[in-house]
């Protein structure tokens, strides 16, 4: 079994809904366990054109999926809360971003591990540390062997 961490947001329709949804779908995907859930924050839009608030969050699971079948499943669960992708950072109902897996790191066109922008999101680094407190290492250059906790701190 893999430790991963999954980051959930929501600014359109009934956001809380979308969130607890996606938390249930992961719950009663085969090859997943869902270990803790942060609390919900509520953030300002990061990037992309004018929009509503957010509600943020992260799920630590124990996984037997590799890395790409785990973004096969966050592409589902993003279907099942009727995600439209029209806008590049545009509103969403759902967005299920797979931000670590273990130690891994994956390099790919459509997939990179650890997500490449989560170093310097509040919105991600916020409740990633409610749930992985010491041990997450961020992925930026200069940034190794860095632990969320410092870097949460910093956040306004
Ligand atoms: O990357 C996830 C979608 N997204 C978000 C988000 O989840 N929260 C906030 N606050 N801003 C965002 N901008 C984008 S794109």
């Amino acid at each position: 079994m893999t430790a991963a961490y999954l980051g959930l947001g929501s600014n359109l329709g009934d956001r809380l809904a979308h969130l607890q949804g996606a938390v249930d779908a992961l719950a009663a995907t085969s090859g997943i366990g869902v270990l803790a859930v942060s609390r919900v924050y509520e953030t300002a839009p990061v990037g992309g054109p004018a929009q509503e608030d957010y509600l943020n969050a992260v799920v630590a699971i124990d996984t037997e999926l590799r890395p790409r079948e785990l973004l096969d499943v966050a592409m589902a669960v993003e279907q099942r809360a009727d995600r439209v992708r029209t806008v590049r950072w545009g509103p969403r109902t759902l967005d299920v971003d797979v931000l670590v897996y273990d130690d891994e790191r994956v390099d790919e066109p459509d997939l990179e591990i650890p997500h490449p922008r989560m170093h310097d999101r509040a919105f991600v680094l916020a409740p990633l540390h409610d749930v992985a407190p010491d041990r997450v290492e961020v992925p930026a250059a200069g940034w190794e062997g860095v632990t969320v906790t410092p870097l949460a701190l910093q956040l306004p």
